[in-house]
């Protein structure tokens, strides 16, 4: 058996160190077909039985899924046409907030997601306690505290990582947008029924909610199936007073904002009374 895991995260979030210290010396350069961007491969050696394999591809770091950087389309396109068997989503555990935003983003592609919360000894170190329990419940995946550079917390991530890849169990997002948001992402899903695979249905919804031309592109809608969405986005656009790309950005960082306070504490250090 072999299975394939993609790494995503943000530029600096110990992407590249933890690819080294998954794959040692086990690597391959390439490019992403057509462009200069470069493409790393390797195997994790170790945590696979005799005869199976588990390569590990980087996609480039980005901060979302969003079609505006090279950056963001390569990464998306790979995880849409060669879906993965599995994503290792490293966040920068100092920086959740930023980091969270292309979490909420991977959760909704239907398949398997880890995420390793990296810099947990800086993260210990600022007196900062994160509760990784909630933080998977409220995020609907495993996560696993890990600090890349002091090499922690990695043997644990690969097992489970390869476990995930091989069970190949959907994921479930654990979020739900807005009532009429969901409402109008429903309709969505119904009207692109048949025309993508139907764990990826969510996450096709909303990038056409988004009114991402790529996407609309990709999957050669016609004109009136178009017109159909559109209704469906300005009602829901309405009812918010606001556009269908902020409304989707809003409701992701109101998400891990509630996240955030859900399952993260900072220490407060007593101060000396001097009277
Ligand atoms: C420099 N803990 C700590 N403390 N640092 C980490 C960890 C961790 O768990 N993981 C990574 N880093 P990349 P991307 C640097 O390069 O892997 C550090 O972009 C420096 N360099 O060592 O490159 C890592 O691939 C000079 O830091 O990230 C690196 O995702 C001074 O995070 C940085 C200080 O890691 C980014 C740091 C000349």
């Amino acid at each position: 058996m072999k299975v394939k895991i993609a790494l995503a995260g943000n530029p600096n979030s110990g992407k590249t160190t933890l690819f080294n210290a998954l794959t040692g010396s086990n690597q391959f350069v390439g490019n992403w077909p057509g462009v200069t961007v470069e493409k790393k491969e390797g195997k994790i050696k170790g945590y696979t039985a005799k005869g199976e394999e588990a390569v590990l591809v980087d996609l480039p770091g980005i901060y979302s899924l969003s079609p505006y950087t090279l950056e963001e389309v390569v990464s998306r396109n790979f995880l849409i046409s060669e879906k993965p068997d599995a994503i290792i989503n490293i966040i920068d555990g100092t920086n959740l907030e930023r980091n969270l935003y292309l979490t909420t983003q991977l959760t909704e592609l239907g398949i398997p997601v880890i995420v390793a919360v990296n810099m947990m000894d800086l993260v210990r170190k600022n007196g900062e306690v994160l509760d990784v329990e909630r933080l998977g419940k409220d995020i609907g995946c495993k996560v696993v505290e890990i600090s890349a550079l002091k090499g922690e917390g990695i043997n644990q991530l690969a097992q489970r990582a390869v476990s995930i890849a091989k069970a190949g169990k959907k994921n479930q997002p654990a979020h739900s947008f807005e009532g009429s948001v969901e409402h109008a992402i429903a309709h969505i899903e119904e009207a692109i029924y048949g025309r993508v695979e139907s764990s990826m249905e969510r996450w096709y919804a909303v990038k056409l909610f988004e009114r991402d031309e790529k996407v609309q592109e990709s999957l050669g809608l016609d004109k009136e199936l178009l017109a159909h969405i559109e209704e469906d986005i300005v009602s829901c656009e309405k009812e918010m007073d606001d556009d269908a790309e902020s409304i989707i950005t809003g409701e992701r960082y109101n998400y891990i904002g509630n996240i955030i306070e859900d399952c993260y504490k900072k220490r407060v250090k007593k101060q000396m009374s001097l009277s």
